[in-house]
């Protein structure tokens, strides 16, 4: 099927409302993946599942980034495969309809809507029904999936439950299996779930090992992962540490969440907001107090929070009035 593959998984084209800043950061990154995979020698490219976030508003400046990333990566490879993901799917329990499938009229790309098994690799789209109990029976050395398997972590911190349906060991015959789904990098025994595009959000604080995964299947080599160093970085910090390693700590594009633990006046919190941001390239510095900290971490839902793009999509489309259309102001914001 290959001999040199470069990997990635989870980009979620038109997460946080169609963000614009998303969506740029999407097709950066597509530009990075084709650049190293090409230097690398790779002829095949391989992505495991949830190209897009949404699946019932992708708006059409996504579709329009998503279209000019698949037909890149289609030129770029002698095949580029595309694995259907859970948010990829209109119904959560069947494949027939998807925000992707547009996909297998683009040359270069094979779109993977059904489990595809030659030679020693087998290629596994987001499993429905019983199909889980099928994988004990393919006897591929390599598995690329979009598995989700309990015990591995969700995010940082959450653990997915054992429901009782596929696990590790049914993978009775891969030597690797290498998934999507989880966004976390983690490897345990031969389940490798090789990270998201890059993070997403406050539950991906401080973890930047993200990008892609090269797997040179010919000469039999161990996987080789490689960070994208100039993906969007998202951290929690007390403002003590930021003053003391500021220009260690800041980079551009980060998201910062800064816990006030000084004694410090608003104006002179707000100084140091404006001069970092500025300074640094930082795209979000959020000043929070102790209290309002103790009440997020007794809450501890992370993946809850919702980000400024959220929030204010959120408002606009909450405003009741005649005099503003309500798609204007946010393609406004997004063009901020
Ligand atoms: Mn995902």
């Amino acid at each position: 099927m290959f001999k040199k593959a470069a990997v990635f998984t989870d980009i979620h084209f038109g997460l946080k409302g169609n963000s614009t800043v998303h969506n740029e950061d999407c097709e950066e990154f597509v530009d990075w993946f084709i650049e190293t995979a090409k230097s690398n020698g790779c002829e095949t490219g391989i992505f495991c599942g949830d190209w897009h976030h949404n699946r019932n508003s992708l708006n059409l400046a996504t579709m329009d980034a998503t279209i000019r990333s698949m037909e890149k990566l289609g030129a770029a490879f002698d095949n580029f495969y595309v694995f259907v993901g859970n948010h990829d799917l209109f119904y959560k329990d069947r494949r027939d309809v998807t925000s992707t499938a547009f996909g297998r009229h683009i040359p270069g790309i094979t779109f993977v809507d059904k489990i595809m098994v030659s030679e020693d690799v087998a290629l596994v789209p987001w499993l429905v029904g019983d199909e889980w109990k099928k994988m004990s029976d393919i006897k591929t050395k390599y598995m690329f999936g979009h598995f989700e398997l309990p015990h591995f972590y969700m995010n940082a911190m959450v653990q997915m439950p054992d429901h009782g349906d596929l696990k590790a060991e049914h993978f009775k015959h891969q030597e690797y299996v290498f998934s999507g789904h989880f966004h976390k990098r983690q490897t345990l025994g031969a389940i490798h779930y090789i990270g998201n595009a890059f993070p997403h959000n406050y539950a991906d604080a401080w973890d930047d090992d993200r990008g892609m995964m090269i797997l040179d299947k010919e000469n039999n080599k161990e996987p080789e992962y490689i960070n994208w160093q100039n993906c969007p970085k998202y951290r929690t910090v007390k403002l003590s540490q930021l003053l003391d390693n500021t220009a260690e700590l800041l980079k551009s594009k980060m998201y910062l969440r800064v816990t006030l633990d000084i004694p410090i006046s608003y104006e002179e919190a707000n100084f140091i907001k404006e001069t970092f941001m500025s300074q640094y390239d930082c795209r979000e510095i959020t000043l929070i107090t102790q209290k309002q900290i103790e009440e997020i971490t007794t809450n501890l839902d992370i993946t809850g929070f919702e980000s400024v793009d959220q929030i204010v999509a959120g408002e606009i489309a909450g405003l009741d009035t005649d005099n503003f259309n309500k798609n204007t102001l946010l393609e406004i914001y997004h063009g901020l």
